[in-house]
Order: structure tokens, then C-alpha cells, then sequence
């Protein structure tokens, strides 16, 4: 199996080196009501051809806000394979198929992939994010593609949490980062034609549906707990 070989399909040698390696990370791969079934490469199921043919697999999105009520936003760096360029919310990863990120009890393997990244992306140090400041609230399934080649098709799960952090972005990871109020995101929002700002899928269908009704509710936001959907977008 020559490189060239390996790299017809979908042009690994274009891709940036570090994200190429990540590709091999091993993701949970779920049904359709979020149970695990297998583990398969971050590859294999951003792949749409796989996706198409019903692949999907866990992930997690942190909404993180400071203590004014800002929310941290992030532009994915131009190196991302999946989405590169365009905002989205704080962080966006998957658990992976290791014993501590499939703990099931109240989503503890998730929270621990949210922790792990969150340092990676952002720099944010574990100490600064302890597990149990990360509240789950719900899941979301929905699949998006990205340039054809790649997407997503994932059951999402919603981390928030609200600190002062302390923050070093990863260049490879982030191009740009931004805390917004409920104010300036309304008008981000708005603007995107004429910015010529983009936003991910996700964070398009979460900011749709969800977003401000937890925004306006941060200092309790219990009731919006719901473990037991999963809403399809
Ligand atoms: C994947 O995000 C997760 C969601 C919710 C889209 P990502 O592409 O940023 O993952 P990673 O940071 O692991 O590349
Ligand atoms: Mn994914």
C-alpha cells in the first residue's frame, strides 16, 4: 500500500500534520439512541461516506461563560480538516474509546474529554476546570457535512460552565477567540452575511434552538437538564 495509494481518496498529503495524526484517534461509535457499539478512528467517521451509510459517533460541545456572562467563542484555525475558519462555540471534541472517557455515570467519561481538551485548544489548566464544574444538560444528534468529503454525524453532548479562566490557545487548534455578550452575539448573528463570518453547523442549530433560553437562565439552570433526550436537529 504505497503513500500515494493511501492518499488518493482524500488527499492526507494536503493535510496539516498534526491534525493528519489525530485522524487516528479512536472515537465511540453509538446508535441513534447514544449507545456505544464500537470504536472506530476519528477518520472512519468523519468520513461522508461512512456517515452516509448511517456512522455516527459521540461528541461534546463546552459553552463556556465567564462571570460577567460573556460566552468564550473560538474560530477553528485554517488547519482543521472538518469546518476550518469558522466560529463556533468554546470547544468541540469527542470522548474517546478509552475506559475513563466511556464512563457513562453522570456523563463523567464526557466531562473528562471536555477537561483534556479544553486544555489542549485553550490552554486552560484541569485545576482551572475541575469535572464538577462542567454541567451536562442535554444531547443533541445531528449530521452536517462539511466539503463534501467530511462532516459530522454526531450525538452531542451539551457541557456549561461558567469561570474566569486563565487562557493560551493552541495555534494549530484556534484561530481566534472572543468573548461575546448576549448582546453582541444577537448582533454576530445578524451580521453574518455582510461579516462574511461563518458558523459551524452545530453551533448554528444550538444557538436556534437552545442557546439564549439558557443564556438567560445561567445562575440555574437545572431545570434545563434533560438526560433523557436526545433532540434530533
Ligand atoms: C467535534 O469537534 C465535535 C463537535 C461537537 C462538532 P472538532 O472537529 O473540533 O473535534 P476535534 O477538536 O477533536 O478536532
Ligand atoms: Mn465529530
Amino acid at each position: 500500500n504505497t503513500v500515494s495509494q493511501q492518499c488518493e481518496e482524500v488527499d492526507l498529503m494536503k493535510m496539516d500534520s498534526l491534525q493528519r495524526k489525530l485522524l487516528e484517534e479512536m472515537c465511540i461509535v453509538v446508535d441513534d439512541r447514544d449507545k456505544p457499539l464500537s470504536a472506530k478512528s476519528k477518520k472512519d467517521c468523519h468520513l461522508m461516506q461512512n456517515i452516509n451509510k448511517g456512522l455516527i459517533h459521540r461528541a461534546f460541545s463546552v459553552f463556556l461563560f465567564n462571570t460577567k456572562g460573556e460566552l468564550l467563542m473560538q474560530q477553528r484555525s485554517d488547519f482543521k480538516i472538518t469546518f476550518p475558519g469558522m466560529y463556533t462555540n468554546t470547544c468541540c471534541s469527542h470522548p474517546l474509546y478509552i475506559s475513563p472517557e466511556l464512563e457513562e455515570h453522570e456523563a463523567l467519561g464526557v466531562k473528562k474529554a471536555a477537561q483534556r481538551r479544553m486544555e489542549i485548544e485553550l490552554g486552560i489548566h484541569p485545576s482551572q476546570l475541575p469535572l464538577d464544574s462542567f454541567q451536562y444538560l442535554t444531547r443533541i444528534l445531528y449530521t452536517a457535512t462539511s466539503d463534501g468529503v467530511w462532516g459530522e454525524s454526531e450525538v452531542d453532548y451539551i457541557l456549561v460552565t461558567q469561570k474566569d479562566v486563565d487562557l493560551r490557545p493552541n495555534k494549530n487548534e484556534v484561530k481566534n477567540h472572543c468573548y461575546l455578550s448576549k448582546g453582541d452575539m444577537k448582533n454576530f448573528l445578524d451580521n453574518l452575511d455582510t461579516s462574511g463570518n461563518q458558523i459551524t453547523p452545530w453551533f448554528s442549530l444550538i444557538a436556534k434552538n437552545f442557546l439564549f433560553n439558557w443564556w438567560d437562565n445561567l445562575h440555574n439552570l437545572k431545570p434545563f437538564q434533560d438526560h433523557k433526550s436526545i433532540h434530533r436537529l
